[in-house]
């Protein structure tokens, strides 16, 4: 947008004093930062009806992003950018003596999601907005996100995160647009009139499903979308109401939108979180649906209008809910509401480790959803009868929806839609071959990859001004919008000063990204060191474990051999543990122990460091992001379904030290095998010890000198305070078979390390690697994943960009 540095002051001060009727002398930066929060919300309402309303008027057909998560980050610097008036602002504030960087500390980090598939639902609505996708968020507005964690003593202690206490600028209550969704009770269908079958439901207990709307700011090009967050609250009571029947009600009802659940990967079986499935879902299909009406186009033409896509199967009760209300309030026949449904129905399947796979016992869903349950019997009864005709009944059976007293969502998520994609390449193909091949089998056509991506504009152009501006002096900014053109910086490849200048910006990165560890954590690191990163969840499958046991061994190496040409090592870990996962706990509390005696143990210096970050979130990974010199990716190959962290240091010039798992594949398929370091298994090779049962853990233990140290280490007191964890972790690797193979590869991993070490020696040769990955990174755009979601699974316009 246009805006003039000085209307900007002269709003701002307008502003200021309308809000809070001060004068700037008198505000703080609490207020200064509500006061933007107020400005750009001024600055986009007109852009935002408008966007609305062309959709209407231009019957455009819209995407309905569903998912129980969506891990923001703070929206402050990112609205600016995206609206064209960051350097403006900075400038103006400047000018009236306010730092934004300090209005910035004061947004609260919405942290409601757990991991990757929540901050990759983030990614896509900007990108969609930005790729001019008329389509919208819709999920949950939990009032308290992801636990905030604490290390007390070394162990992951969680508070609770209260992002809402001072109100969240961002949003809009919108009241008239709230909808009633329906829990508990009994309901029989009785034959109307006009020759269909209407339910009537009985002592079933209403919930109000209010929706809070925040603008989703395009890039640079006037759209706004919408981001619909649903919060749970009592109907309005009628005056015979009891005072303590409604604060019982209001609490068992608030409850539903209370929290967001602290689980990844492990499947929480709790009633309430199918009860914030089902609400989320149950409010935004019916929200379309009357949204849809204002079109005026008969409800026979809703998959020409609508694409519904759940993003795991949290949200996959969409498919019953929009059956529910074609049959029981559109009065359609089964035959044309299934046909509508499929056709408006999209899944994104985020992981193949059988422990996420949710199935839900039929008597809770009988409980809570009695009509819900009712729909879902009649689809499985015809898929079973219609394709017990066209395929084997073995075949039937395993894929049918309700098997042993279970719903299995992901069958349902399956059967009742018409696109099927994994995240990456090697996911898809693992889904197609293995998890999910009987699918296949049936509905070949319906399966398909698309690759995660991650927004440049958050990762790149906010997270690190330094080496945008360095990119933009050399290649221009079209890079903004159009990611692949990064790679014209490969020209710089020999250019010794752009990789002397790439040097620079990554030191000063990592200066700043010290100062951060010294002031936050009163632990000293040298910049000159290798930065080695790993930030992700906490999971076995993930193998920070790995990732230890070398720091260990290399502590040895330095111990007994001080003069041991070891470049310089800060290892940085970054990772929360869902509360109940015990043993990811006791991998946190055994790296904290780990870094207290290497941090402490005078004879190291600082040729080892180990620093854990408390509380890992999006803020935290855009300050350690741009400081990293090497990515660790090194989850069991098959286990990671794609990764996003991996492309978010690789545009940082990070070098990927990885298995062959996720989107890694195709990270090595860009920048080349000399640009990448690689180890470790294969997927196939872990299928086939699988296969063969021929991984014996315990030999690596009595074979292998180095690691035998190591392990001993966590169980000989070597490691004050951790004694009890080292055990466990001890046992689970040495004599309970070593699930994730971590022995297995860890020769290989500490020659990888090796490599790593003797690269980094040459700043040339690492500075060209960090060139080329930057350059490769366009590719790995979430711009240009929604590209494809729009063209291949929702037939929908928008606006592509050249790759
Ligand atoms: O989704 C990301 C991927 O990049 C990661 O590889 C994958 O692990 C992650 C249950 C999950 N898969 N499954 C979950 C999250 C919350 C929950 O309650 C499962 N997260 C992933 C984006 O595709």
């Amino acid at each position: 947008m246009d805006l003039s540095k000085h209307k900007f002051k002269a709003d701002f001060k307008k502003m200021l004093t309308e809000v809070y009727s001060m004068g700037l002398k008198e505000s703080e930066a609490t207020e200064q930062f509500f006061t933007l929060g107020n400005l750009i919300r001024s600055y986009i309402a007109k852009n935002w009806s408008k966007t609305n309303q062309a959709y209407i008027e231009k019957k455009k057909k819209q995407v309905y992003y569903f998912s129980m998560e969506f891990l923001l980050g703070r929206m402050l610097k990112s609205n600016l950018l995206n609206l064209g008036i960051l350097e403006t602002v900075r400038d103006g504030l400047g000018d009236l003596g306010i730092d934004l960087e300090a209005l910035v500390q004061i947004e609260p980090d919405p942290g409601l999601g757990n991991g990757g598939l929540g901050r990759l639902a983030a990614c896509f609505i900007d990108s969609m907005a930005t790729s001019e996708i008329p389509a919208h968020g819709n999920g949950i507005r939990y009032k308290y996100g992801l636990f905030k964690q604490k290390f007390v003593n070394g162990y992951q202690v969680e508070l609770p995160e209260n992002w809402l206490q001072n109100g969240n600028v961002w949003e809009t209550r919108k009241m008239h647009a709230a909808v009633t969704v329906r829990f508990y009770g009994h309901v029989w269908l009785e034959h109307s009139g006009e020759g269909h079958l209407v339910p009537h439901y009985e002592d079933a207990q209403e919930v109000l499903a209010v929706p809070y709307d925040s603008a989703v700011i395009g890039f640079d090009n006037e759209i706004v979308n919408t981001l619909r967050l649903w919060s749970a609250e009592v109907p309005p009571q009628d005056e015979s109401t009891d005072y303590w029947s409604f604060i019982h009600q209001r609490n068992e009802i608030e409850s539903i939108s209370e929290v967001l659940y602290p689980d990844d990967s492990n499947y929480e079986g709790r009633l309430l979180r199918l009860k914030q499935e089902y609400f989320f879902v149950s409010a935004g299909v019916q929200s379309i649906i009357r949204h849809y009406k204002k079109m005026h186009l008969g409800i026979e033409h809703l998959a020409e209008k609508v694409a519904i896509h759940i993003n795991d199967t949290h949200p996959a009760l969409c498919i019953p809910e929009l059956m529910r209300i074609l049959l029981d309030e559109e009065h359609m026949d089964w035959e044309h509401a299934w046909h509508l449904t499929i056709n408006t129905m999209s899944y994104t399947n985020h992981t193949i480790m059988a422990e996420a796979m949710e199935k839900w016992p039929i008597e809770m869903i009988q409980t809570l959803l009695p009509r819900i349950v009712q729909i879902i019997h009649e689809i499985d009864r015809r898929y079973v009868m219609e394709m017990g005709r066209l395929f084997d009944s073995k075949l039937i059976q395993s894929t049918r929806i309700v098997e042993g007293g279970h719903v299995r969502m992901a069958h349902m998520a399956i059967i009742g839609s018409h696109s099927i994609n994994g995240v990456a390449q090697l996911h898809t193909n693992i889904l197609k071959e293995k998890v999910l091949h009987p699918f296949c089998l049936i509905y070949p056509s319906k399966f398909n990859n698309k690759t995660n991506g991650i927004t440049q504009r958050r990762w790149l152009m906010l997270a690190n001004e330094p080496l945008r501006h360095l990119i933009d002096r050399k290649i221009g900014n079209e890079w903004a919008t159009m990611p692949t053109e990064l790679k014209m910086l490969k020209a710089f490849r020999e250019d010794k000063r752009t990789l002397q200048e790439l040097a620079e910006v990554k030191h000063q990165n990592k200066v700043r990204f010290a100062r951060f560890v010294d002031q936050s954590m009163g632990l000293e690191i040298n910049p000159e060191a290798i930065f080695d990163v790993q930030i992700k969840r906490l999971h076995a499958y993930k193998r920070q474990l790995l990732n230890l046991l070398h720091i260990l061994s290399l502590y040895f190496k330095l111990k007994d051999h001080p003069e041991a040409d070891l470049y310089p090592h800060v290892f940085i870990f970054g990772a929360k543990a869902a509360p109940s996962y015990t043993y990811a706990k006791q991998i946190i509390k055994l790296i904290n122990s780990v870094a207290d005696l290497i941090n402490h143990d005078p004879d190291i210096h600082d040729k080892l460091k180990l620093v854990f970050v408390e509380n890992y979130g999006v803020s935290l990974a855009e300050k350690i992001i741009p400081a990293a010199d090497v990515s660790e990716q090194i989850s069991l190959a098959s286990k990671e379904a794609s990764g996003t962290s991996n492309m978010k240091l690789m545009l940082n010039g990070a070098i990927t030290l990885a298995t062959l798992d996720g989107a890694n594949v195709e990270i090595k398929e860009h920048v080349g095998e000399d640009n990448i370091v690689l180890f470790g298994l294969r997927a196939d090779e872990v299928y086939h010890y699988y296969n063969e049962g021929t991984y014996h853990a315990h030999d690596y233990y009595e074979k292998n000198q180095v690691l035998h140290r190591v392990l001993n280490a966590l169980i000989d007191g070597t490691i004050p305070g951790a004694e009890a964890e080292g055990n466990a972790i001890f046992d689970s690797l040495v004599s309970y078979g070593d699930e994730y193979f971590v022995l297995r590869d860890f020769d290989d991993y500490a020659a990888a390390q090796g490599r790593i070490d003797r690269l980094y020696r040459d700043p040339l040769i690492w500075q060209k690697m960090a060139l080329i990955n930057i350059a490769s990174a366009g590719i790995f755009s979430s711009d240009y994943t929604v590209q494809q979601y729009a063209s291949q699974i929702w037939d929908v316009s928008s606006k592509v960009h050249r790759i």
